[in-house]
Parts: C-alpha cells; sequence; structure tokens
C-alpha cells in the first residue's frame, strides 16, 4: 500500500526526507499526540527509578562499555535507560516517525534499541559525538536513525539535544584521515563542529537547537554531529529514543557492556 493509500500526508513525508538527507536531521515539531507521550512519560519515569534504585551504590562510569545492560551513563548526570518497545506498549509500525523511518531505511527496517535519556539538573554538555561510523569513502544513506521524543517541554535551559547541520557528511573518517573515528563516536574533547572542517574550504557546520514541546520528535542520521545540552533546570529532562536501522546492519557502539546490576 503507498503513503497516499494509509492517509500519509505524502508532501509532509518528502519535506522531511529532504531535511533529513540535507541537515542530518528534521524535527516533527507535532509528532506526538498527547495520550502516546503520557504513557511514553510514564514508563520512562518508572524504568528510570528502577533502574536508578537497583543501581545504587555500585560503580558507573561514563560510556556504555563502563555501565551495565540496565542503565548507562553517557555522560556526568545523563542516564540511559533501555525499555522494550512491548514495555513501553508500542505498536512499533504505527508510530508517527515510522513513515519516514520506513522511507529511509526499508520496510524491513528493525528497532534495534529504546529507551530513555534522562538528564539530571547540573549535568554539562555533552561534547559532540556522532553514534555510528561511516563505512565507505563515499556518502551512502545513513544505516541507521535515532528518534528523540520530547516527553514534556524542553525549554533551551532544560538541554534538548544539539545538531551541527550537514554534518553527517562530514564524520566520514574514511575519507577524511585527521579523524579518528574512536573520537568521533566515544564522547571526546577534541570533538566539535571546527574540527570537522580543519585545514579544509568547507564552511563549519552550523549548529543547531530548538526549545521543544511535549510530543516533538527529533529525527536524525545517527552519523550527524550531536551533543545534549547542559539541563541548568532544576527539575530532570526525559527524551524517550528509539534507533532503528537498516535490516542486516550492526555496530557495536550502542551497548558495550554485558553485566547487569543484578549480577553478585
Ligand atoms: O541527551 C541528549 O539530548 C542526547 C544524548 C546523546 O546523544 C547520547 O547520550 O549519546
Amino acid at each position: 500500500m503507498s503513503n497516499k493509500e494509509k492517509g500519509h500526508d505524502v508532501a509532509a513525508l518528502r519535506r522531511s526526507e529532504v531535511r533529513l538527507a540535507a541537515d542530518g536531521f528534521v524535527l516533527l515539531a507535532e509528532g506526538c499526540a498527547g495520550e502516546l507521550v503520557a504513557r511514553l512519560l510514564d514508563v520512562s519515569q518508572r524504568s528510570a527509578r528502577e533502574a536508578r534504585d537497583a543501581l545504587g551504590s555500585k560503580e558507573v562510569g561514563i560510556g556504555s562499555a563502563a555501565g551495565y545492560s540496565e542503565i548507562v551513563q553517557r555522560s556526568p548526570g545523563r542516564w540511559d535507560v533501555p525499555i522494550d518497545p512491548q514495555e513501553f506498549g508500542l505498536d512499533e509500525t504505527g508510530m508517527p516517525w515510522w513513515p519516514l523511518v520506513e522511507s529511509v531505511l526499508g520496510d524491513d527496517a528493525e528497532l534495534w534499541v529504546s529507551g530513555v535519556i534522562s538528564s539530571e539538573p547540573g549535568s554539562p554538555d555533552q561534547f559532540w559525538h556522532s553514534d555510528s561510523p561511516h563505512e565507505t569513502s563515499e556518502h551512502r544513506p545513513a544505516n541507521a536513525l535515532n528518534v528523540l521524543v520530547a516527553l514534556h517541554d524542553v525549554p533551551m535551559a532544560m538541554g534538548p539535544t544539539e545538531f551541527a547541520r550537514g554534518s553527517h557528511r562530514l564524520t566520514n573518517h574514511v575519507n577524511n584521515p585527521s579523524l579518528v573515528v574512536e573520537q568521533l563516536i566515544y564522547q571526546h574533547a577534541g570533538t566539535s563542529p571546527q574540527t570537522l572542517v580543519a585545514d579544509t574550504a568547507h564552511p563549519v557546520p552550523e549548529p543547531w537547537a530548538s526549545p521543544l514541546t511535549a510530543g516533538a520528535c527529533l529525527v536524525f542520521d545517527d552519523r550527524v554531529l550531536h551533543r545534549g545540552m547542559a539541563n541548568g533546570s532544576d527539575e530532570t529532562r526525559h527524551v524517550a529514543y528509539f534507533t532503528y536501522r537498516r535490516s542486516g546492519y550492526s555496530t557495536d557502539t550502542y551497548f558495550e557492556t554485558e553485566r547487569s546490576v543484578h549480577d553478585t
């Protein structure tokens, strides 16, 4: 069945595809309806609380290799708690972003990981990073897309996600030997929009971030340079995430740990 036959707004879908291909991200400002957002928030807050309780005072570092399968500290005070789509109660292909995901990754795209990222008051800006590496020297379409859903209003002070516009084309370490893939993927102070274009005539990719209203969705090519901004408010910021991959694609950059908070 075509998107038109399924009742999707084909012109809006085309505009989103074009933005995503050009900028490496697109904002679907009215992505999720209130009822869905309320459910995602409720499950996220409960899961985040349970994971923090189970973590207790166990040692935990920064990054997925230094975390647990139930909880990872992505950067200081920024916690990633994986949540199954079943726990979220999702109809995977009924989600408002699915037509865009399907058009980029194919109708056999898979939901790879999902969960919530909660940044505590006082958590600082992350270092700029991308989530998976390029594989070929020429630019190819994305193998993975991330969807971030604002689970409540996120004003600038609460630290939405920031993107370097068009940088998904510039994080290609295969055709730019001055880039170190580990420094792109694992957060590193030396990575920034400027370093992507150092010693080239290419303009520095422009940083973009916007306050988000509850339900807004950011869909991005996971090779784009991005970072969670500092949470200077006195509330915890929760965004749900859904990472999709092209059928058969894999990298080990999402969850590298095998230990559990329940290990004795
Ligand atoms: O918290 C955010 O806004 C983004 C988080 C992120 O990109 C990450 O932890 O890899």
